[in-house]
């Protein structure tokens, strides 16, 4: 006789996620503050709509494109080299759903002018924690749109912006972009792609190192004009200023990557990364093997061409990062509404709830600062942006990108610890936020990398100015009954300390860079936090809160343990 077991007498009742709409206050005090009662009005009810079709309908496509990882398949049965890649059905049908929300769209039909940006990036921020990533090919897309918008021709604004903006399922396409090298990720003056004028036409040479999206029908790809390459008079230019290079300097060329049958076009997918996170996503090692390209942009301004597109995608990552952070929010505030210790709901226990209120606050002015640079991007994007504006979107963007980024991070560990034991197990779903998470400071730009061309946005763009000067007549707006002393000390300890490195040697800029960029960073929200806060007393418990956590600032130097440069080394390198 079998022995009989004893029944389970202790489990735990999963969070139940609402719409995350309704549920993300920052969200909507974010996007209400800066549009007109009657954007709002059809704003609310548009992010109200498919914020319901969040969790019934788009996290379980999201989850079984996370299972149903991208498989390459790079030989059919009779040893033809095909080179495809499987994706799920689930990845396509978000792919479809993405196209039928506009979420590229929104942004170039610019129905609502200058605030599309706000309602677009509403929309993303919802739709990133369901999408395994899908908002990835979006940014790139996105990015691919606005580079061609503003440097591609009429023929090439004609066949492809159509596309990649299109909201048809049938028609719309993404767009791949292609600049990592073996040797070079951030640095990408290292590329050694180069580009042929071979035949009449651009043929680009070489690996690709990391290719996220290689399933896309088009990508933006940073590549080396061949040196001493002459057009021959008869030959018809492809692209204005097209081929009268002499050097071997960087350019960026626009590829389609399938013929008419769906094969690849002088590209050879090598193998798919086996990733921490972003699973769903099909990051592969490609060889260009004399793939047509057509040239946007001038030869020797590839980076600068190219910078309209990380400009954008650097946005996406950061609206993705506090979308990310709001469902972190959401599940660790769930999980403590259902899970009793102690004798009570966690949710019940000073230290615990007190711990939320600091991740909120943290949400909410990532949040703020997040959708005070959507709003700039939108104003530069249609004309209406002060020269302030744009030099302050300048700074900001990497800005938002860094911090973000970070504080993605810090929020999902912290999730995972609201969970205990269950936060660490792979099948509750918690874990893959930590993963998932570890891309953001990563790609489009490391902290460092970002800290640095903060500098440069100072330095050559002179774009701290301007954005301190706004933040100072912001909080003159601030009544004194809300905590914004610490604030303005903090302000004017960083324009002090951005005097001073002005005028030292570039590696004493360089070393204190990334502290200041988070030090500033975390100003701009609290600024942003406290207007917010003059009418709503939630974001002014929020921004008591976040200034509280975020302390003083004192610039290390000035600060016990201040070091020179030699001892830094020395401490980093030969302490063992
Ligand atoms: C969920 C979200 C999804 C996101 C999708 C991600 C998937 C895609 C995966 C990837 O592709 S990750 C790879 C991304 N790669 C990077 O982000 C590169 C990181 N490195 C940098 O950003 C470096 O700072 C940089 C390559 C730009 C430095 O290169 P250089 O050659 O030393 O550039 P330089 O000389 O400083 O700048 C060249 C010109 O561009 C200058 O203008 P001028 O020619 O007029 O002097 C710069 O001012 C301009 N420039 C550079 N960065 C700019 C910029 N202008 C505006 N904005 C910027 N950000």
């Amino acid at each position: 006789m079998s022995e009989k077991l004893e029944p389970i007498s202790f489990f735990q009742t999963p969070p139940e996620l609402p719409n995350p709409w309704a549920s993300s206050g920052a969200l909507r005090r974010a996007i209400r503050s800066r549009v007109s009662d009657e954007q709002w009005r059809e704003f609310s009810s548009e992010l109200s709509t498919f914020g319901a079709r969040v969790m019934p309908d788009i996290d379980p496509l999201g989850l079984r494109a996370e299972r149903e990882v991208p498989v390459l398949i790079s030989y059919d049965a009779w040893g033809n080299r095909i080179d495809q890649i499987q994706l799920s059905s689930a990845w396509k049908d978000l792919a479809a759903i993405s196209a039928q929300e506009g979420m590229v769209a929104i942004a170039f039909e610019r129905k609502y002018g200058a605030a599309s940006r706000l309602l677009q990036f509403g929309k993303l921020a919802l739709f990133h924690p369901a999408s395994a990533f899908y908002t990835c090919p979006l940014a790139m897309s996105d990015g691919a749109a606005r580079v061609i918008e503003v440097h591609g021709d009429a023929a090439l604004r004609a066949r492809a912006l159509k596309k990649l903006t299109s909201r048809d399922p049938f028609e719309v396409w993404t767009s791949g972009q292609w600049m990592t090298e073996r040797a070079g990720g951030s640095d990408v003056s290292q590329t050694s792609v180069t580009a042929r004028y071979e035949d009449g036409a651009w043929r680009l040479y070489g690996d690709k190192w990391f290719t996220s999206a290689t399933t896309s029908q088009m990508a933006l790809v940073l590549a080396r004009v061949e040196a001493r390459v002459e057009p021959r008079e008869s030959e018809p230019a492809k692209s204005s200023s097209a081929h009268r290079s002499t050097e071997a300097q960087l350019a960026l060329f626009y590829v389609e990557l399938r013929d008419a049958r769906g094969r690849l076009q002088g590209i050879r997918v090598n193998r798919l990364k086996d990733k921490l996170g972003t699973r769903a996503l099909a990051t592969a090692e490609l060889t260009l093997n004399g793939a047509v390209g057509y040239l946007v942009g001038k030869p020797g301004e590839g980076v600068r061409t190219a910078s309209s597109l990380l400009n954008i995608t650097r946005l996406y990552n950061s609206v993705c990062c506090i979308g990310a952070m709001a469902r972190g929010l959401q599940l660790m505030t769930a999980f403590s509404l259902e899970r009793r210790a102690f004798g009570k709901l966690i949710a019940d226990q000073p230290l615990h709830f007190d711990t939320i209120a600091s991740v909120r606050a943290r949400t909410e002015a990532a949040t703020e600062l997040v959708f005070h640079t959507v709003d700039l991007l939108g104003k530069d994007e249609c004309g209406v942006a002060t020269p302030e504006e744009t030099l302050q979107l300048r700074i900001l963007t990497p800005l938002v990108k860094l911090y973000t980024a970070r504080e993605a991070i810090q929020n999902a560990s912290e999730t995972i610890e609201s969970f205990g034991g269950a936060g660490y197990i792979e099948n509750t779903g918690v874990p893959r936020l930590l993963r998932d998470a570890q891309v953001f400071p990563i790609w489009e730009g490391t902290t460092n990398v970002l800290a640095l061309d903060i500098l440069r946005a100072m330095g050559k763009d002179g774009a701290l100015q301007p954005l301190v000067s706004d933040l100072v007549t912001r909080l003159k707006g601030v009544p004194t009954s809300l905590p914004k002393a610490r604030i303005e000390r903090r302000l004017s300890a960083l324009a002090h300390h951005a005097r001073k490195k002005a005028i030292q040697a570039p590696e004493l800029q360089q070393q204190s860079a990334r502290d200041f960029a988070m030090a500033l960073a975390e100003t701009v929200g609290g600024v942003l936090l406290l207007e917010r806060a003059v009418t709503d007393s939630l974001a002014g418990l929020a921004a008591s809160r976040f200034i509280g956590l975020i302390g003083e600032w004192i610039a290390r130097e000035d600060d016990i343990g201040a070091m020179d440069l030699a001892s830094v080394k020395k401490l980093a390198l030969e302490s063992v």
